[in-house]
């Protein structure tokens, strides 16, 4: 009677412990920029930053900034990263071949696509990351007010045999990021301050995602939330006049390993105490 409960306790608590890693492995991730993950709030100099997830189930994502011209067959350049408080992340670039550096005023020290073309890289490290929402905290026009501001954003994810390292010469040029490994997962308009925007609909994956303000001469637009170009206003896709900061991003995350968490393990403990103690009251009653 009672090893028929003991089998029952056993049979029991190894369902409940694998709806529980069940439930974690695939449940939702943010990575927010929101706190600087460690910057000081207006620094503009920052090479690169490593932000935890915010229920610390997926790994955190190391943050670069970089620049290119909107000329075909343009390099990427290396830029820094800055934090405002409590709008998330900026991009200014310092002066290069042929370009000055820009001003790390409002609205250049946003992620823009004035001058150059600035992105955010994102390295989740040895999590692969279906990434579907970006939100941003700022968006400014170009005198750096709130009429008319815009923000449209092209995604991509890495998809290259080896993975890229943060050196230049693994960075794709504008006009041949598939080449380079880079895929254009999609092109969205008119992101909303503060509202999370839906990515990456087919959820396709990647340790390595890129969120650049809009360029046109990435190539066709896909996905589906694409907006007919409209060079007079704000509008849907249009290149220029998008000045924003990126708050945070979501996506599901792959953990890195497959650990059981602290709570599955101190129920698993609890079980095997429950267990043997079960096992021992039945030896005695032999
Ligand atoms: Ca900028
Ligand atoms: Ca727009
Ligand atoms: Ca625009």
């Amino acid at each position: 009677m009672k090893s028929i409960r003991s089998r029952q306790l056993a049979q029991s608590l190894v369902l409940l412990a694998l709806s529980t890693l069940g439930s974690s492995a695939f449940a939702l991730s943010t990575w927010n920029f929101s706190g600087g993950c460690g910057a000081v709030n207006g620094s503009t100099n920052n090479a690169t930053l490593t932000c935890a997830e915010s229920s610390a189930n997926a790994s955190a994502v190391t943050v670069t900034a970089w620049s290119v011209a909107t000329t075909a067959g343009a390099n990427y350049a290396a830029a820094s990263v800055g934090y405002y408080n409590p709008n998330g992340f900026g991009v200014t670039y310092s002066a290069g071949t042929g370009y000055s550096a820009e001003s790390t005023s409002n609205p250049q020290h946003t992620l823009d696509n004035s001058g150059r073309t600035e992105l955010l890289m994102l390295n989740f490290g040895s999590s692969s990351v279906d990434l579907n929402g970006v939100k941003i905290g700022y968006k400014a026009n170009s005198s750096g007010g709130s009429t008319g501001a815009d923000a449209d954003i092209s995604v991509f994810r890495f998809t290259g045999a080896a993975l890229p390292s943060l050196s230049l010469s693994t960075i794709a040029s504008l006009a041949a990021n598939s080449a380079g490994g880079w895929e254009l997962v999609g092109n969205y308009a008119d992101l909303v301050t503060g509202t999370n925007k839906t990515v990456n609909t087919t959820d396709k994956t990647s340790s390595w995602w890129l969120i650049s303000a809009y360029n046109s001469g990435y190539g066709a637009a896909t996905g589906t939330d694409q907006g007919a170009a409209n060079s007079g206003g704000v509008t849907g896709l249009q290149n220029g006049n998008d000045y924003f900061k990126v708050l945070s991003v979501a996506g599901n995350a792959t953990p890195k390993t497959n650990v059981p968490e602290p709570g599955s393990m101190a129920l698993l403990g609890l079980g095997l105490v429950g267990l043997v103690a079960s096992r021992r009251r039945g030896q005695k009653s032999v």
